[in-house]
């Protein structure tokens, strides 16, 4: 038994994740850990709330709200619809909490005996209206290169020009509108990530199976320009962790907190803490996940996200830690995504477009979801949501293959031999032929779900489905019982325990679906089938069913124009 750690990148507090951003960090970490426990391996999956920076203290101050409530609403909100698409997460934690503070400075302060902080002084621009400084981004003015009027300070969104806030023509804060802007002398923290430069690089290089999306990205950053930049650990803000140095306070630095890409990837960490905390466990039960001298060193630990987080955690995250010089776990693989597009343009966070966790599981079951997210993951390319597509798949994979055999033997069992598992007659060669095919299938299975190949897993389960249903189709039971009865009870009795295989080998990818098939097999044994032949004897002779509520129900066509219409638009 092995022991996996699993992180899926942490969604901000300040507004719900559309289906784009679920499958490209939380659902397929979910898929993967389900699929480990479900091979008998000790898991730990972690998620939390990403709750620092502007765009959260921004969000509050529009909901009205102090932003430690808004936060502690917003997590609940995205705690409930994580439940409710059945992400597995063994925590879902915060990183606004005491443990994320208190790691965040701990590595600060090893980072700076470590000399690898620098303190560096700098012009910001502060509004006075607003009391605060404000980021590049929340400075509006006209675009030196195009006339644009609502430029923001770090690009033209209009002719893409990269700017530096000084370059804009009347400036104003973005927040209020105020003109009183002015240029402040302000100290930050660096962390001197080119002094690891070389560490790194040589770390990255190591990773000859990770990715090639993730590798390039990392290489890119390692090699652009002048190389590997330093970079701004600090803000001018109110929210988030004060900056400290491990316990002691830090000259200089009163009132300011870490950038919340600083402490974000720490909550990984903080998470498995918060869990322990949860659990009534003490720190060496989290820190054997974590600590290589304390019991880590043979876990691996895989992380998922989408492309735009990887900077952060092949050279930030990772610089974070070994220049603490302490041994905490680095990451052994990182599977990352490609976006996913919504029929014919993008989803949109900022400008509501496309179909948000909460709207989806408003319409449908979160298997449907699940199931055509994780089967269309956008993994070697972008990929797109259209509604026409998702409809077909779901009436074809889920409806007519996988609910359809359910069904079909369920009621022809229980209506013509009885309650129970049928006893007559001998697995023949038919069962004999569909035992070694779906053993090798099994076997491929396997390696596609343990090597995230996600698509390609999907397409397996598939196949599994599709040829039970082509076995049951060919041995004909409804036809056998009128000539040869105990042949058609033979028949039966494996196609229940097909059954039962099937939830197991499905829930991965649809929990709800595979629970109730295990229920209606009166069974709640999901041990892996490492025996094909030997699992579809599990239920014996004898062994009472039920006929489950259909699983699927199929899309009809004007529920789809419906979504269509109801979801073309921005979210209101
Ligand atoms: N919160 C980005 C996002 O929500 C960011 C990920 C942090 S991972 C440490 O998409
Ligand atoms: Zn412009």
């Amino acid at each position: 038994m092995a022991r996996i750690l699993i992180t899926s990148a942490i969604p901000y507090i300040n507004g719900i994740k559309h289906l784009g951003n679920l499958v490209g960090s939380q659902l397929p970490a979910d898929l993967y850990a389900r699929f480990m426990r479900g091979r008998g391996h000790e898991v730990l999956f972690l998620c939390a709330t990403d709750e620092h920076g502007t765009p959260a203290e921004l969000a509050a101050a529009k909901a009205g709200k102090p932003v430690e409530e808004f936060c502690a609403g917003m997590h609940a909100v995205q705690k409930g619809i994580a439940d409710g698409f059945r992400l597995s997460f063994d925590h879902f934690g915060r990183s606004s909490s005491r443990r994320n503070h208190r790691l965040t400075q701990h590595f600060a302060g090893k980072l700076a005996e470590n000399g690898l902080i620098a303190e560096v002084s700098e012009k910001q621009v502060f509004s006075v209206t607003d009391n605060r400084f404000l980021p590049d981004r929340y400075i509006e003015g006209t675009c030196p290169n195009c006339g644009y009027d609502r430029a923001r300070g770090d690009q033209c969104e209009n002719c893409t020009k990269q700017l530096d806030p000084t370059d804009l023509i009347n400036p104003r804060s973005a927040i209020s509108g105020s003109t009183d802007l002015e240029v402040r002398e302000t100290k930050h923290l660096y962390l001197r990530q080119s002094a690891l430069r070389d560490r790194l690089e040589a770390w990255i290089d190591s990773k000859t199976d990770w990715p090639v999306l993730t590798t390039s990205i990392a290489r890119k950053w390692l090699n652009d320009g002048e190389g590997l930049q330093d970079r701004g650990i600090t803000r001018d803000l109110f929210w988030g962790v004060p900056v400290r140095k491990g316990d002691q306070p830090w000259p200089g630095m009163e009132g300011k907190v870490f950038y919340v890409w600083f402490d974000a990837p720490i909550e990984y960490i903080a998470c498995a803490a918060e869990w322990a905390d949860a659990n009534g466990l003490a720190d060496a039960d989290w820190e054997r996940w974590w600590r290589t001298d304390k019991g880590a060193a043979d876990v691996r630990y895989v992380q998922f996200m989408g492309k735009d987080n990887v900077p952060f955690h092949t050279l930030s995250f990772p610089a974070t830690i070994m220049g603490s010089g302490e041994p905490w776990k680095l990451v052994d693989y990182i599977k990352s995504f490609n976006y996913l597009n919504y029929d014919g343009g993008q989803f949109s966070t900022s400008q509501g477009r496309g179909v948000f966790m909460d709207q989806a599981l408003s319409i449908l079951p979160p298997d449907y979801w699940r199931w055509w997210l994780l089967s269309h993951a956008p993994e070697n390319a972008d990929s797109e949501f259209t509604w026409e597509n998702f409809q077909a798949s779901v009436n074809k994979d889920l409806a007519d293959v996988l609910g359809n055999l359910v069904s079909r033997v369920t009621k022809f069992a229980a209506s013509k031999l009885g309650d129970t598992v049928p006893a007559g007659g001998a697995f023949g060669p038919q069962e004999t032929a569909l035992i070694a095919d779906l053993g090798a299938r099994v076997r491929d299975y396997e390696t596609l779900m343990e090597a995230m190949d996600i698509r390609k897993a999907a397409a397996e389960l598939r196949g599994i489905w599709v040829a039970g249903n082509e076995y049951l189709q060919a041995a004909a039971p409804w036809s056998a019982l009128k000539t040869d009865p105990a042949r058609a009870e033979a028949i039966v009795r494996l196609s229940l325990n097909l059954i039962r295989v099937y939830a197991i080998l499905s829930r991965p990818f649809i929990p709800d679906a595979a629970a109730t098939m295990m229920a209606a097999m009166g069974s709640a044994d999901w041990t892996w089938p490492d025996h094909i032949g030997g699992a579809l004897r599990v239920l014996p002779a004898g062994h009472a069913f039920t006929v489950p509520e259909n699983l699927f129900r199929k899309i009809t066509d004007d529920e789809r124009a419906d979504w269509q219409q109801r979801f073309s638009g921005v979210r209101g």
